[in-house]
C-alpha cells in the first residue's frame, strides 16, 4: 500500500508538473480525489485490511489524500498568481512609440484667458506676481489708501477673519508689497482670486478674478497706461482697439477712470454684446494716488506709477458670449467644454 500510495503522489507531482493553467489542477484532483479517484479506489480496499491494521492503513491514506490536495492548490495557487500578472502587464503594457491621445481634459476658459493676457504682457516686459487670498486689512485697504470709514470696508462687502484679516476684496491688496519687492522702474501684473460679499446676479460673484497691472517709472502718464492696455486689448481681440477713458473715483488713484473699449464684435456699430452702445465698459484703471507711491516707500516726487484693475471674468465673459457670471463656476461642462476663443 506504502509503495502504491508513492508512487500515486509521484504521478500527481508529475501530472501537475505539466500542466500550464490553473482550470487544470481540477481535473487532477478529480482524477485522484473525485469518486473515482484514484486514492479513494485505495479507501475502497479497506474492507479487505485485516482489523488490526485499519487505523495505520487508514491514516496512511489520509496524510496522502492531504499531501495530494496540499500539492495540488499549491500548484493552483502559483499558476493564479502568474495570470494574474499577465493579465495585469498586458493590459497595462505601455506603447512608448505610439502617439499621444488627445487629451480628455481641458483648462478653464478663465484660466486659457489670463495665461493669453500674461503672455501679452510679459512680451511687454512685465513680471507676473502672485497675491495672497487672505490678506491683512492693511494691505487690503489700508495701503491703498481707503478711508477708515469707507463702505467697502463695511461687513457687506468684505468678508473679515476672526483674526482680523480678510479675504482679498481686490487685487490691489498686493500693490503694496510689489512696490515693496522690486528695484524701480517697475512693471508688474498680478491676478487673482478675489471676494466679496455680494448679493448674486449675472453680473455679480462673491468669489471672482480680477487682473490688475502697475507700472511706476519717471514720468509714466496716462498715456502709458493707454498704451499697455490698448496693446493687451489688441493681440486678445486680435484686431486694433480703441479705448476711451471716463471719470471714475477710486481712493487708490488719481485721476481714476474707467476704461471702455470699442465694441471688438460690431466695430462700435451696435449689436447685443454692447448693448448697442458701441462701447464696453472693461476695467477701472488711473494714476497710483502719491499716498500709495509713498506707502510702497516709493517718492512721488520722482516717480509716477499707474495702475489698472482689470475684471478677469468679464473679459472671459466677452470673448465667450456669456451673459451670466455665474456660469464661470457652475461646473456646467457643457457650456465650458464649447469654449474656443476666436475672438
Ligand atoms: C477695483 O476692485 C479696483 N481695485 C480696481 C482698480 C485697480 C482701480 C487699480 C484703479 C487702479 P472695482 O470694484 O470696480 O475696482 O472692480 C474691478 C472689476 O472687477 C470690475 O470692473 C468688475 O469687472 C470686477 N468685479 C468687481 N466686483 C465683482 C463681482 N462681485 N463679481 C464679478 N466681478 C467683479
Amino acid at each position: 500500500m506504502k509503495e502504491k500510495i508513492k508512487e500515486l503522489i509521484e504521478l500527481v507531482k508529475t501530472k501537475l508538473s505539466e500542466i500550464k493553467k490553473s482550470s487544470e489542477g481540477q481535473n487532477i484532483r478529480v482524477e485522484f480525489l473525485g469518486k473515482s479517484g484514484k486514492i479513494t479506489e485505495l479507501f475502497r480496499l479497506m474492507k479487505e485490511v485485516p482489523a488490526d491494521k485499519k487505523q495505520e492503513v487508514g491514516q496512511i491514506l489520509n496524510n496522502a489524500k492531504q499531501e495530494i490536495e496540499a500539492l495540488i492548490s499549491t500548484k493552483e495557487k502559483t499558476l493564479e498568481k502568474q495570470e494574474l500578472e499577465q493579465e495585469i502587464f498586458s493590459a497595462e503594457k505601455i506603447d512608448i512609440t505610439l502617439p499621444v491621445k488627445e487629451c480628455t481634459g481641458s483648462l478653464h476658459p478663465r484660466t486659457i484667458i489670463q495665461k493669453e493676457i500674461e503672455d501679452v504682457f510679459i512680451s511687454m516686459g512685465f513680471v507676473v506676481e502672485d497675491g495672497n487670498e487672505v490678506e491683512t486689512e492693511y494691505n487690503n485697504f489700508t495701503a491703498v489708501n481707503v478711508p477708515e470709514n469707507h463702505p467697502a470696508r463695511d461687513m457687506q462687502d468684505t468678508f473679515w477673519l476672526d483674526n482680523g484679516e480678510v479675504l482679498k476684496t481686490h487685487t490691489s491688496a498686493a500693490q503694496n508689497k510689489i512696490l515693496k519687492k522690486y528695484p524701480l522702474p517697475i512693471r508688474a501684473i498680478f491676478p487673482g482670486r478675489c471676494f466679496r460679499n455680494e448679493d448674486l446676479d449675472a453680473g455679480h460673484e462673491n468669489t471672482f478674478f480680477q487682473l490688475e497691472g502697475v507700472i511706476v517709472d519717471k514720468d509714466v502718464s496716462v498715456g502709458n497706461l493707454i498704451y499697455f492696455m490698448k496693446e493687451m486689448l489688441s493681440k486678445i481681440f486680435k484686431k486694433e482697439v480703441e479705448v476711451r477713458l471716463r471719470p471714475g473715483f477710486f481712493p487708490f488713484t488719481e485721476p481714476s477712470f474707467e476704461m471702455d473699449v470699442r465694441c471688438p464684435f460690431c466695430d462700435g456699430k451696435g449689436c447685443s454684446t454692447c448693448k448697442n452702445g458701441g462701447w464696453i465698459e472693461l476695467c477701472p484703471c488711473g494714476m497710483i494716488h502719491p499716498q500709495v507711491l509713498r506707502n510702497g516707500g516709493i517718492d512721488p516726487d520722482k516717480y509716477s506709477g499707474c495702475a489698472f484693475g482689470l475684471g478677469l471674468d468679464r473679459m472671459v465673459m466677452l470673448s465667450l458670449g456669456i451673459n451670466d457670471i455665474r456660469e464661470l463656476n457652475s461646473g456646467n461642462l457643457k457650456l465650458l467644454k464649447q469654449f474656443k476663443l476666436n475672438v
